[in-house]
């Protein structure tokens, strides 16, 4: 076989039989992937399983957040797509395209789909992660349909195609052509900024920070992908200072900690948030869709995050004014804390499983405009990917209308009290155990799940709010086109709404990690600012009881709480 410029070899591969795709691609050890034709052959999977018309002639994105091995695995990408009969690569400078930024070239030059390098959030180096996912031409992440053929392909391959085209200089911004085959490198940054530019009232936000010198932002790259994305932004488009901006400069090893906006390994930024008497806090995890917002006197979780959002959205918000708000959604275990905003707004709300990829059709259809989750992703249809810059941007945008609103400046805490005097508070944590033993973990999900509708109903601890009205193991039936997902998370729910759920992550790379997440809804004026935990610690407790995860771990303590 060969074409115009380059021949294609077929290469005798084994099948490795443990690469199924997780929550969002596939996700193990550098050291994994370095094995012999393991990343050639899930690519080539890949390939393999691009839906019709296949991969033949199809235009491709590739990038990633700049992690060790990224460079190497855009070469061979390159030349196993040359030798499937791609007919054209759209490559970021570098190598690098953040996760939201990919999506929207995706969408931007109608590619039929993309490559993500990336383990997001998860620590980056020689000993730590790297992560492959597949992304479809609406710019989301494959659903599951795509994901099982892709482990189905990665189960049976045997041979994979690669074209002898030498290494190419990916720092270069530059278009080369291989015979029919081509490759162009872009500018990583310019066209997500456009894209902001475009969503986000900029001249309102200038005009704010101009009126409040005094106003403090800080956005916390962790050096991940978002660091010249955030440069651009907040430098050179909204004129902050440069000390407005830490840890942008992306590095392969994130500086040796896990590129992940929580309170525990955002640690700096929550520490000079406090330190400096920052207004807006924010962060960005490794590959840029996740995002944190935190101000010196209040922490804002997720699931309010997405409420507040919504609630301002078409009030506040350009993209919104002009589009209105088609529907909301979160994910099952963020806190129904956007649900009433839906029932305010008069919009429908999906409760879909954990998973970006269960917006997508969603938005397809029109029926969905801002969504989110509790594992801090936050987004729009603007593209098919949480966005972490966005949702920075968004709290940005609606500080600024707020106080032009109130003609004074309003704080990220006056926000989210009126936030609650309105709707209610939905109290929300969730306490993470990360690495425990694998088959312990499995051992106690899978005790709890058989006590889910038989024991646990009816069990009361200490009041009759809490006795456990129903005990279920989510299931999801996609409402555009019918797909079942079962098997979603553990959920207990009390008599006063209460919810107790559990859950295994899906993107951990090494032994499991349990997920518990509580919710409690209060609307009692002066209960509302009450601290997090103590307002949970009855649902806490409870839920070590039922579910003995001492017992069956031997952890103590959460290794992260939310
Ligand atoms: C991924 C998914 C999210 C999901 C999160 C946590 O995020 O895209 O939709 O909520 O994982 O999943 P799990 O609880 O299974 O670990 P990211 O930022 O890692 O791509």
């Amino acid at each position: 076989m060969s074409s115009n410029s380059f021949s294609v070899n077929v290469v005798k591969t084994k099948p490795y039989l443990d690469q199924k795709p997780g929550t969002s691609g596939l996700r193990k050890k550098v050291k994994v992937f370095t094995q012999e034709n393991y990343t050639e052959n899930f690519v080539q999977s890949i390939f393999d399983a691009m839906p019709s018309p296949g991969a033949k002639d199809s235009t491709v994105v590739v990038g990633g957040d700049g992690r060790y091995y990224l460079s190497e695995a855009v070469q061979k990408i390159i030349k196993i797509a040359a030798a499937n009969g791609v007919k054209k690569l759209i490559i970021g400078q570098n190598g690098i395209l953040s996760t939201p930024s990919l999506s929207n070239i995706i969408r931007k030059r109608k590619a039929s789909g993309g490559i993500v390098l990336t383990a997001s959030h998860n620590p980056g180096g020689i000993n730590y992660d790297f992560g492959i996912k597949y992304n479809v031409s609406n710019g989301g992440p494959a659903p599951e349909n795509i994901t099982d053929m892709i482990f189905t392909c990665s189960k049976s391959i045997s041979e994979y195609k690669v074209a002898d085209i030498p290494d190419v200089d990916l720092s270069k911004i530059s278009i080369m052509k291989f015979g029919d085959f081509e490759i162009e490198i872009i500018d990583s940054v310019i066209e997500y900024v456009t894209m902001i530019n475009e969503i986000f009232d900029f001249p309102l936000i200038k005009s704010f920070l101009q009126k409040h010198p005094d106003f403090k932002v800080l956005f916390d790259g962790l050096n991940g992908v978002t660091g010249p994305y955030g440069r651009s932004i907040f430098v050179e488009e909204l004129g902050l200072p440069k000390s407005s901006i830490d840890q942008c400069v992306p590095l392969a090893d994130f500086g040796g900690e896990h590129p992940d906006p929580n309170l525990t390994y955002a640690h700096k930024l929550v520490v000079n948030v406090e330190k400096n008497k920052i207004d807006l806090g924010a962060a960005s995890d490794g590959d840029g869709d996740r995002n944190m917002i935190i101000s010196h006197d209040w922490f804002v979780n997720p699931s309010d995050s997405v409420a507040v959002i919504a609630d301002y959205a078409v009030e506040a918000i350009p993209y919104f004014k002009k589009s209105g708000l088609k529907g909301l959604a979160r994910s099952m275990p963020t806190s129904a804390s956007i649900d009433r905003v839906a029932e305010a707004h008069k919009v429908q709300l999906f409760e879909v499983p954990t998973g970006w990829k269960f917006f997508g059709n969603l938005m397809d259809a029109g029926k969905l405009s801002v969504c989110g989750e509790e594992s801090f992703g936050t987004g729009s249809d603007h593209i098919r990917e949480k966005d972490g810059l966005w949702a920075i941007i968004a709290w940005l945008n609606i500080i600024a209308h707020e106080s032009l609103v109130q003609g004074k400046l309003v704080t990220i805490r006056s926000i989210m009290q009126k936030h609650f005097l309105k709707y209610g508070r939905n109290y929300f944590s969730r306490y993470d155990y990360e690495e425990v033993d694998s088959d312990a973990a499995n051992r106690m999900y899978s005790e709890l799940k058989a006590k889910m509708s038989s024991e646990l109903v009816g069990q009361s601890f200490g009041s009759e709010k809490l006795t456990i009205a129903k005990a279920d193991d989510f299931e999801y039936t996609d409402p555009i086109d019918k797909s079942v997902s079962k098997n979603q998370g553990l959920r207990i729910i009390f008599k006063d709404g209460s919810r107790i759920i559990v859950r295994l992550s899906g993107t951990g790379s090494s032994g499991a990690t349990i997920r518990l997440y509580y919710e409690m809804y209060e609307d009692r004026e002066d209960m509302l600012m009450m601290d997090t935990q103590e307002a949970l610690k009855p649902l806490i407790d409870i839920s070590l009881k039922i579910t003995k995860l001492e017992e069956h771990t031997g952890r103590k303590e959460p290794t992260v709480i939310t």
